[in-house]
């Protein structure tokens, strides 16, 4: 055993290296060893605690593995209360804001804030005494939070001791505690694998983890720490404005928003947060809004407080992504190709900005984990412009049967046996997550969806074709094949609802125009599964003709680029039903002709062999316009920036793509720039 007190200096030296480490790689993002060398020096450092157990110290990094379980965790009242904040949501609710500010100032120049994310995680104080880490409490009710000292020593990111200099004897770091949403992904596949209940989202996540009475188990999940200000002890530090305390925060080795800002006046705080709100996809942590605070200090302290509320910072929140509801009902829908999809109808609810009042939920299995009945609370969940969802289930509002059992109201769900719609067997493949009717083109919903698509504008371009006509002609058992539409007289378009007699002269005059047509455009309209008007086109010029792509097996069809097995099985699958071969013959018999080879409408390959990226909002081209722009004209639009783009386009608050962009030298072109590439092609 070494002297003791040269065991002790090289306990501190260790403690020491091992935190510097820590910080570089949980705070810094910038390993400074390896691994195995990092291990080498923790393990030396247990042993030495376990010989001489006077040298384990409270910051020692060994007790961020977590110790003893708790009974329960103790009330600790906080130095400086935790305050909440105002919110704001609307752009005039922060141009209040800024006036109040002024007018409590007694300014007319523009004010200068400090602005950063507003992290949806939990508030959390942690206590350094000498610059030793010795106690974290949670936000309480703001006054008294409790003690969860254990569990946060195991967030990898909290400093267990501060670094450099200049801190005073006693300081409050307020912050947040929250999980990474690659974490939350990966703690939930864990959790799924283990067969252990899933977290709705990173901050339940977060949550739940943090109040563990076993801080061995709040180790083991990936939570993170941010700090954003100060409680006891502010007074003592050299500061003059909340920037100026961000660098001291982050000096001291405190994780601190990289996004952070100062900012002037409500226009500067209007631009950071629609700056924010484009990033918050790529952003790696949830956030729930923008925080700004009047950057001097000694402002702030002029302004003081509202009841619990600094005068001096509001949270300009976004929409909430997430909201309660309740299940009217699960419907299944059957779609073009007979995928059966469950459906909750909900209660209206507005979330992400509008009102949703249906949420798939994608597939059986989907439902069964969910455990989602009619009558359930659920929350649901719009993020940007995605398909609404139901994320969970909220277990202690399900309907009981009676008022004292535990009998719920309703069984589990299960998906139907035959088709809702047209009775024919529902069957699930193995391996596939989606089950499907087997009524092909006999169930109405797949025949009513076919034909709309055949219709469609990128297909055979009907126009006046629209569902609502598709389903009464169906309905009426006036039309079961696309091969029927080219009977149809006026009289009986006419007799439709909504129908009048110029609009039916009309319907049959665009049914007739569409008898005349390309290769590419029938063969999207015919709804191959998993053929779509890329392959179609493909499938088209490298055939020529449609006997060839008939005759064609699943080796000849790969040899399409782009085709691979799946498609080519689905296109061998699709010819080898005589029903759907009768189909083609009886619109050939209908006058139908299409020029073969090349398609004749796909105007000027000026784009052919470039990759295009698009980000951000063109001044007048929808997102889906461009691309159907760029790939009509042979060009390719790829979700992320790499060395092989050829061109970005770039609208109003493009975020990180654009970025990359500038980072590798991709050319960066305009909407404008982008026309007149369509319409002349790029000059080599
Ligand atoms: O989430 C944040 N970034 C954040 C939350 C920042 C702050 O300066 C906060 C906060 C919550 C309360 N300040 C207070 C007083």
């Amino acid at each position: 055993m070494p002297a003791p007190a040269v065991a002790a200096e090289r306990a501190a030296e260790l403690r020491a290296e091992l935190e510097r480490h820590n910080h570089a790689y949980y705070v810094l993002d910038a390993p400074t060893i390896p691994d195995a060398e990092y291990d080498k020096l923790f393990r030396e450092l247990q042993g030495l605690e376990a010989e001489s157990p006077e040298l384990l110290t409270a910051d020692s990094p060994t007790q961020r593995v977590g110790g003893k379980p708790l009974k329960e965790f103790p009330p600790r009242r906080h130095g400086v209360p935790m305050l909440s904040l105002n919110n704001a949501f609307e752009p005039a609710e922060v141009e209040a804001f800024d006036k109040r500010v002024r007018d409590g100032l007694e300014t007319i120049a523009a004010v200068d804030y400090a602005v950063e994310p507003k992290f949806d995680g939990l508030a959390i104080s942690l206590t350094y005494e000498n610059g030793v880490f010795t106690c974290g409490a949670t936000r309480g009710d703001g006054v008294t939070g409790e003690e969860v000292t254990p569990n946060l020593r195991t967030v990898r990111n909290i400093p267990l001791r501060l670094q450099g200099e200049g801190w005073p004897a006693l300081i409050e770091v307020r912050g947040e505690v929250l999980m990474f949403k690659a974490d939350f992904a990966e703690l939930n596949a864990r959790q799924r694998d283990r067969g252990d209940k899933e977290f709705a989202n990173p901050r339940n996540a977060a949550a739940g983890s943090l109040r563990q009475l076993d801080s061995k188990i709040t180790a083991s999940r990936p939570l993170s720490f941010f700090a954003y200000g100060v409680g006891a002890g502010a007074d003592a530090l050299a500061v003059r404005t909340h920037g100026e305390l961000m660098d001291k925060l982050a000096a001291w080795g405190f994780p601190v928003a990289a996004e952070r800002a100062v900012v002037s006046g409500s226009h500067g705080q209007l631009a950071y947060f629609a700056k924010i709100g484009s990033l918050r996809p790529s952003l790696p942590y949830d956030i729930d809004g923008v925080v700004y605070k009047v950057n001097r200090l000694d402002w702030q302290a002029r302004l003081g407080f509202v009841s619990r509320a600094p005068r001096f910072a509001i949270a300009h929140k976004f929409p909430a992504e997430e909201a309660l509801t309740v299940v009217e009902a699960i419907d299944i829908q059957v779609g073009r190709t007979g995928a059966i999809t469950p459906v909750a109808r909900l209660k209206p609810v507005f979330v992400g900005g509008v009102t949703v009042t249906n949420a798939t939920l994608h597939n059986e299995d989907e439902v069964r984990r969910k455990d989602v009945r009619v009558g359930d609370t659920v929350i649901v969940r719009r993020a940007g412009d995605v398909i609404p969802e139901v994320v969970a289930i909220v277990p202690e509002k399900r309907p009981k049967r009676d008022l004292f059992g535990d009998e719920p109201l309703h069984p589990p769900f299960h998906l139907p046996k035959v088709c809702p719609v047209c009775g024919s067997a529902v069957a699930r493949g193995i391996d596939e997550a989606i089950a499907r009717c087997t009524g092909g083109l006999y169930c109405p919903a797949q025949r009513k969806q076919a034909l709309w698509h055949y219709a469609a504008r990128r297909a055979m371009d009907i126009e006046g074709l629209g569902d609502k006509i598709v389903d009464q002609l169906v309905d009426a058992g006036l039309v079961h094949t696309p091969a029927d539409l080219y009977g149809l007289s006026v009289e009986t378009l006419a007799g439709l609802d909504r129908m009048g007699e110029k609009s039916a002269q009309n319907l049959v005059a665009a049914i007739d125009q569409s008898r005349q047509t390309t290769l590419a455009r029938f063969i999207f309209a015919l709804g191959i599964r998993n053929v779509g008007e890329a392959t179609a086109r493909d499938l088209a010029r490298y055939f020529g003709n449609l006997d060839g792509i008939i005759a064609a097996d699943i080796e000849a069809l790969q040899q399409v680029p782009d085709v691979g097995p799946i498609v080519a099985a689905s296109i061998v699958a699709f010819f080898s039903e005589s029903h759907n071969r009768e189909i083609i013959a009886q619109l050939v018999a209908a006058g139908l002709r299409w020029t073969e080879g090349e398609p004749a409408d796909a105007g000027p390959k000026s784009l052919a062999g470039k990759t295009l990226v698009l980000t951000g909002t063109l001044p007048t081209l929808k997102r889906d316009d461009a691309k159907a722009m760029i790939e009509a004209t042979g060009g390719k639009v790829a979700g992320s920036v790499s060395k092989k783009t050829d061109f970005v386009v770039a609208g109003e608050e493009a975020g990180s793509k654009l970025e990359k962009a500038l980072e590798l030298g991709v050319p960066v072109i305009d909407e404008a720039e982008l026309l007149k590439l369509l319409e002349k092609g790029v000059q080599e």
